[in-house]
């Protein structure tokens, strides 16, 4: 409040009630202004060419001078008393204002944040892990290697020459050849199985040697409930100077049972690799019927899981191993496979579609 302008007034209408009623109601108006724009209206009601403030000063040139002295006087206070109050009634409207905005606009950080959909990794990511765990806990190193191979790495240092038998039962995806019908050990392919990075590991590293290699295989297989032309093996090998077929059963068993539950049985059947001798397939005893028959197992009561062997003298022959002197053992499954044996998945297709109801499952 402008206490100069008010006393001035007070002092100057004790004898013009109205002009301090004029003072008081100006002042009263001022106040109950609730926002800038009532604050204009009042403005130019007091202020303004036709105001109650500005009226005043009109007809003042014809009142004796004594008058008109104290009239402009009070006219004057009432003006600056009137401006002065506008603009501190101004002021604290927009205080209020911003106060009130701060508070609709303020942001509670004590609000919890909002929750993400969780996501995990996909069923085979999770077999492969475990797959690998299991094998890096009995000292195996993990390798990858290219998906676009050399026929030499996929086939021919792997016991595997043009025209063999297993060739045409692999039907390979080719990128590259130089002839249409005759291999070439320097066509280009997708790899049909993980076994040619672990000829380019032995290729480059002395023994002894303890690798496995996950990844994609790519076969020219038409979909349907159990093949994929793209599917994920984990394949792995030992070399050393005295590895022996009880090396690999062995290791086979520990795996086997590490992953499907310790109370399993592990058989090994003959079998035929060319990149083995002697080979054999791995079954373990199911583990839905334990033996006695089921849809599963087809009532043998036995689950293939992969295939291994004593690595063919061959194979050393190719990466510059003397066959005196190394022997080892390989292995390989395909993870599609042992997925749906391990979590009753009756058809492939469902780890590459990604239908999210199937995902979740898991
Ligand atoms: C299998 C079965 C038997 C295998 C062989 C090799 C290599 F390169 F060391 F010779 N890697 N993987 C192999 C052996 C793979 O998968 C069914």
């Amino acid at each position: 409040m402008d206490e100069n302008s008010m006393n001035e007034i007070e002092q100057l209408t004790q004898e013009r009630p109205e002009l301090a009623a004029l003072a008081r109601e100006s002042l009263d108006a001022i106040e109950a202004a609730g926002t800038p724009a009532e604050l204009e209206e009042t403005r130019v009601r007091l202020l303004g060419k036709k105001g109650s403030i500005a009226a005043v000063f009109k007809g003042l040139g014809s009142l004796p001078p004594e008058e008109k002295r104290t009239l402009g006087q009070i006219g004057n206070a009432l003006r600056t008393l009137a401006e002065s109050e506008l603009t501190a009634r101004a002021a604290r409207l927009k205080d209020a204002e911003t106060k009130e905005r701060l508070l609709r606009e303020a942001t509670d950080v004590t609000l919890p944040g909002r929750r993400l959909p969780q996501g995990h990794d996909h069923l085979l990511a999770r077999v492969i892990d475990d797959v690998t765990d299991i094998f890096v806990s009995l000292g195996y190193k993990v390798v990858a290697g290219p998906e676009v191979e050399l026929d030499f790495y996929n086939f021919e240092a792997l016991n595997t020459p043009p025209h063999h038998p297993a060739r045409s039962l692999q039907d390979t995806l080719y990128v590259r050849r130089s002839d249409p019908v005759s291999d070439d050990p320097k066509d280009i392919l997708l790899r049909t199985h993980t076994s040619p990075v672990q000829v380019r590991v032995m290729e480059s590293e002395r023994p002894p040697l303890y690798v496995i290699s996950p990844g994609k295989a790519y076969r020219k297989d038409e979909i349907d409930a159990t093949h994929s032309p793209v599917f994920h093996q984990v394949e792995g090998f030992a070399v050393s100077e005295d590895i022996t077929m009880g090396d690999l059963k062995g290791t086979l068993e520990v795996f086997a049972r590490k992953l499907f539950g310790e109370e399993r049985a592990v058989r090994f059947r003959p079998h035929f690799f060319p990149f083995t001798e002697p080979s054999a397939e791995v079954d373990v005893s199911c583990f839905v019927c334990a033996g006695g028959g089921c849809s599963l197992c087809k009532g043998v009561g036995w689950l293939e899981i992969m295939g291994c062997g004593m690595i063919d003298p061959a194979v050393f022959s190719h990466v510059g191993y003397d066959p005196e002197k190394y022997t080892g053992f390989a292995f390989g499954g395909g993870v599609e496979r042992i997925a749906m044996l391990k979590y009753g998945v009756d058809d492939m297709r469902v780890f590459f579609e990604n239908d999210m109801r199937f995902l979740r499952q898991f």
